[in-house]
Order: structure tokens, then C-alpha cells, then sequence
């Protein structure tokens, strides 16, 4: 093939039918043998762990299998005085798990057990002068965090609380020319990033103030011949990207730029037809975080026998609309 582009190569050996119920096997033995391998080396992103998990049992119905009392259990250890979320007991308190432990308790439908108050303190005094927002008081400033917190408060129904015109603004400091968005003010557009923006524009209804055209452009440009999708150019593709680049797609209202059929039979290519479980490309290990991007994504594309995701919050939208949360969604 002369192409110089990066890509990996989709044979018949990969094409394999939906695992739906190997999948949610897949996820609860990740969360019972708390002795494996993985699930001890995984320690320091726990809570976030916990999410993709019960985020895929939800989206397959199969929720049940986990313990909710043992799960909430686990939160109120992970609480802090400072009102922020450990990803582990013992652990520092973070913006990231601390959004991933909201999205756990509004899932279980038990937000209404959780220390609200304290938790819009946390997220409210990590807001600095820019508008931007540290992810823990070490201080990393970053889009993602950004999220983190209009994405949490939209969910405690508290986005009153923070200066939402500067939070506004530190996001557009890191719109590129190229329609995308990075991490910091001049730092390179990546899908990731680009996800996170999209979705605080869409928490706090603003995305009028991006052109979807240039940036659908960027996005779909991101789909290579295998049918993947790639964080930026020049990269290989990757399960997970089927979602932070598609998902945005769905916010700024041009999915339809994508192949879906293609998209979708990439996505089979990772599943481990043995163990169940999505890896990032065909034939590597499967793990939850990408398990829950791939059937997320195939959510989005409406696939049979999975829940409906929402393509701003990643949870059912089932617990949005009983929250009555609400985000934008471009025509
Ligand atoms: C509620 C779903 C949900 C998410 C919370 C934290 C967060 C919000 C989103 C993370 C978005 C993300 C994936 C950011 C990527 C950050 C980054 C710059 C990664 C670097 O990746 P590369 O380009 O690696 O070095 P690959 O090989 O993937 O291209
Ligand atoms: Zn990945």
C-alpha cells in the first residue's frame, strides 16, 4: 500500500460478532479478584476505575452485579476533609476522581448520600484568577480540569457557584486556528482535549462560540482507512478515541462525517473474544477503560441491546434525564 499513513492493518482473523455477554464477565471479574495483577497495579486511579466498570454494566443492563452498599461504602472513604475525592482510601484528594465518584453516585441513583456542600467547596476553590482551573492543590492547570468541574457541579446542580464568564474564557484561550483545542493556551489540538471543551461548552450551553464546520473538519480527519480513529495526526488509532472524537462529533452535531460501519468494525477488531473486554488496538490486553469507550461508542451509533449513553457526561441517559440534567447538542 504507498500510503505513509499510520494505521494498522483489519484481516478476517478480526472480524468477530459483539461479545455482549463476555463483556460484562469481563468487568466483573476485574472488580472481584482484588488480588489480580492489574487491579492491584490500578490502585491510583481506583475510583475512575470503578466508573468505567459500572458504566459498561449499566449501558448492558447487567448493573446489578455489582454491590452498591460496598460501592458507596467506598466514596464516603475516599471523602476528604477538603471536600475533594481520593481515587483510592489514602490517597490525595483529585478533581478527576472526584467528578468519577459523583457519576458513580447520580448512576446509583444515591447522589442525595453524598456530602454536596463540601464537594462544590472543593471544586469552587480550585478555580483560579484565569477563569482555568487547578486539577488538586498542586496546582496542574488544564482543560480537562475544566471539565472536571462544570461537568460535576452541572451534576450536584450547583454550576452557580464558580465564575462561570472567566471559566468560559480560559476554555477559548485554548481554541486553536486549526478548530481544535489543547490542554493550555497554545498547546496542540488533540481529540482528548478537544472532548473536554466540547463538553464544557455543551454543561454550560456556549456552543455557539465554535464554528462546527472547522472543527467536524478536524475531528473526521482523524478517521484512517481501518475504520479507527486517531488522537491527532500522524498517530496510530485507538479504541478510546471512538469516543472522545466521535462523541464530540455528536455535540457539535456531525456524527454523520464518520463511517460508521467502518468505525464499527474497528471496533470489534479489539475485543478479546476469549477473556471479553475491548484493548486499545486488535490483539492487545483488554481493560476496562477501553471496554467502556468501545461499547460507549457503539452506543452512540444506537447499536443493538446497549443502553443510550450521553455523548457530554459518558453515563446513561437515563440518570440525566432523571437528574434532569441537561447539555447542548448542536443540530
Ligand atoms: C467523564 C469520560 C469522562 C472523562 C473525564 C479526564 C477526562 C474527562 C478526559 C480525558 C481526555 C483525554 C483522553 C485527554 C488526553 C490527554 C493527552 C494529551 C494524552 C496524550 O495522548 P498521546 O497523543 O497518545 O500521547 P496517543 O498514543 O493516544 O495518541
Ligand atoms: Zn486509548
Amino acid at each position: 500500500q504507498a500510503s505513509s499513513t499510520k494505521d494498522i492493518l483489519i484481516t478476517d482473523e478480526h472480524l468477530k460478532a459483539f461479545e455482549m455477554e463476555k463483556h460484562s464477565q469481563f468487568i466483573q471479574k476485574y472488580a472481584e479478584d482484588k488480588s489480580s495483577y492489574e487491579f492491584v497495579m490500578t490502585e491510583y486511579l481506583r475510583m475512575s476505575g470503578l466508573y468505567w466498570g459500572l458504566t459498561t454494566l449499566e449501558l448492558l443492563d447487567k448493573s446489578d452485579l455489582l454491590q452498591s452498599d460496598e460501592i458507596m461504602q467506598f466514596i464516603r472513604d475516599c471523602i476528604n476533609d477538603d471536600g475533594g475525592i481520593s481515587p483510592c482510601i489514602g490517597h490525595d484528594p483529585h478533581l478527576l476522581y472526584t467528578l468519577s465518584a459523583v457519576q458513580i453516585a447520580c448512576i446509583l441513583n444515591r447522589e442525595h448520600e453524598l456530602p454536596v456542600e463540601k464537594i462544590v467547596g472543593y471544586i469552587k476553590n480550585l478555580q483560579q484568577p484565569n477563569g482555568g482551573f487547578f486539577g488538586d492543590k498542586w496546582g496542574e492547570l488544564d482543560t480537562r480540569f475544566s471539565f472536571c468541574a462544570v461537568a460535576c457541579l452541572s451534576l450536584l446542580g450547583r454550576l452557580d457557584v464558580i465564575d462561570l464568564k472567566k471559566a468560559v474564557e480560559f476554555v477559548m484561550s485554548c481554541h486553536n486556528f486549526d478548530g481544535g483545542f489543547g490542554s493550555r493556551p497554545d498547546s496542540e489540538s488533540h481529540s482528548g482535549l478537544i472532548y473536554c471543551c466540547v463538553g464544557f461548552l455543551s454543561v454550560t450551553d456556549n456552543l455557539h462560540l465554535i464554528n462546527p464546520d472547522t472543527l467536524g473538519f478536524w475531528l473526521c480527519e482523524r478517521q484512517l482507512p481501518s475504520g479507527g480513529l486517531n488522537g491527532r495526526p500522524e498517530k496510530l488509532p485507538d479504541v478510546c478515541y471512538s469516543w472522545w472524537v466521535f462523541a464530540s462529533l455528536h455535540m457539535i452535531g456531525r456524527s454523520h462525517w464518520i463511517n460508521k460501519d467502518a468505525l464499527k468494525r474497528f471496533i470489534f477488531a479489539c475485543q478479546d473474544a476469549e477473556t471479553g473486554g475491548f484493548s486499545d488496538r486488535p490483539g492487545n490486553m483488554p481493560d476496562p477503560f477501553h471496554t467502556l469507550f468501545g461499547i460507549a461508542a457503539l452506543s452512540l451509533m444506537k447499536y443493538e441491546g446497549i443502553k443510550s449513553i450521553n455523548p457530554c457526561f459518558c453515563m446513561p441517559e437515563d440518570t440525566l434525564r432523571r437528574l434532569k440534567v441537561t447539555s447542548q447538542v448542536l443540530p
